[in-house]
């Protein structure tokens, strides 16, 4: 059972770097505090205030925001991502724990060096007793980092990535670089990724709406794939495959059928016979850029496709040239099972 579903954006904060916490640490420990004059014993009540400060802002800038992280963890999607963004060997789930594991362990110590304070004898041992504490507090983040700083990049990653809203049924737009997804995403939904003669301009997923008759899907737009295994995939390639796995309810797999084309025909049906053989969600191929090529050529691209995957349905379209995107939507509305009333 997954939790309940939250958008990255809104609720993730980049937790501050050791730099910034010392910064912190270092103001509150000069910084004046007024007390009312029926206050006895200032100078202990003045470090013991402080001693909260500081615990106050470690709860609200780091506890805080690494309790809100470890939530979105629990939705598969985001915890790929997340692990995605990390360095081969580190597991999410693990600098997390570390994370609060040790801030539990100033929460302890910020109680007990407040209760040692408070009974000292006078403010030259109150001051002692502070420094000791300032320096255990500040030597404990300080090992942790390295783990902040990859918190922080799978944070921001996060934050790249759409809210996905989990009510509304996904498409997924997948094939070899230059075949023509963010053009045709662009031109048939709510977002307008940038589509460019250069393979691999499309790093991030983005997420457009679609409104056709009574529906409404998200599609979302990949970067390209290529034609190897998994295992020798690059990062950007991952995140395609993440959002396929975790999100589609029906992959819209382009090709692109120029006799000219980079990467060739041969790797492009590799491609679709992986998906179809690995991935158990729908497929529906749409043939793009017919304004292209020949009538003959076209017929023998969509015989070898469906060729890989039989019975599976075939579009062809021109994302450019804006030809066939409505029998290409209607198929898609019908696909989804959503399209009886219409
Ligand atoms: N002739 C033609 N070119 C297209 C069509 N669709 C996309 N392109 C071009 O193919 C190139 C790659 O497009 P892009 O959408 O960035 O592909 P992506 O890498 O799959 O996202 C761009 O130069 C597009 O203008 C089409 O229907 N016809
Ligand atoms: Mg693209």
């Amino acid at each position: 059972m997954e939790k309940k579903w939250r958008c990255p954006e809104e609720t993730l904060r980049k937790v501050p770097t050791y730099g910034e916490i010392r910064e912190y640490v270092l103001k509150v420990g000069i910084e004046s505090i007024s007390l009312s004059k029926s206050v006895s014993r200032k100078a202990l009540v003045r470090y013991a205030t402080r001693i909260d400060r500081v615990f106050s802002y470690l709860t609200r800038n780091v506890i805080g925001p690494l309790k809100g992280f470890k939530g979105i963890l629990q939705i598969g999607f985001y915890k790929d991502i997340a692990s995605n963004a990390l360095p081969e060997g580190y597991s999410i789930d693990d600098v997390v724990g570390k994370l609060l594991g040790k801030l539990r362990k100033v929460s302890v110590l910020s109680r007990e060096y407040k209760a040692r304070v408070s009974a000292s004898f006078d403010s030259a041992e109150a001051k002692e007793i502070y420094r000791e504490y300032i320096g255990r507090v500040l030597s404990i983040v300080r090992k942790l980092s390295k783990d902040i700083e990859l918190v922080n990049r799978a944070i921001a990653e996060l934050r790249r990535t759409p809210c996905i809203d989990p009510s509304l049924p996904v498409i997924a737009v997948a094939g070899l670089p230059q075949v023509g997804k963010s053009t045709l995403v662009s031109v048939i939904s709510s977002a307008k990724p940038k589509s460019s003669p250069f393979p691999f301009t499309t790093k991030e997923i983005v997420m457009g709406h679609i409104d056709y008759g009574f529906s409404r899907f998200q599609i979302l737009d990949l970067p390209g794939i290529l034609d190897r295994p998994p295992e020798r995939m690059n990062e950007i390639e991952r995140k395609a495959f993440i959002a396929i796995t975790n999100l589609a309810n029906l992959i819209l797999y382009l090709i692109d059928p120029s006799e000219d084309f980079y990467y060739g025909l041969e790797s492009q049906l590799n491609l679709l016979r992986y998906f179809k053989e690995n991935v158990k969600v729908d497929i529906i191929v749409v043939v793009n850029k017919i304004d292209k090529v020949s009538p003959e050529r076209l017929e023998k691209v969509v015989t070898a496709a469906s060729e890989v995957v039989p019975g599976t349905e075939i579009i062809k379209v021109s994302a450019l040239g804006r030809i066939g995107l409505e029998e290409l939507l209607r198929t898609l509305a019908k696909h989804i099972g959503r399209s009886s009333e219409l």
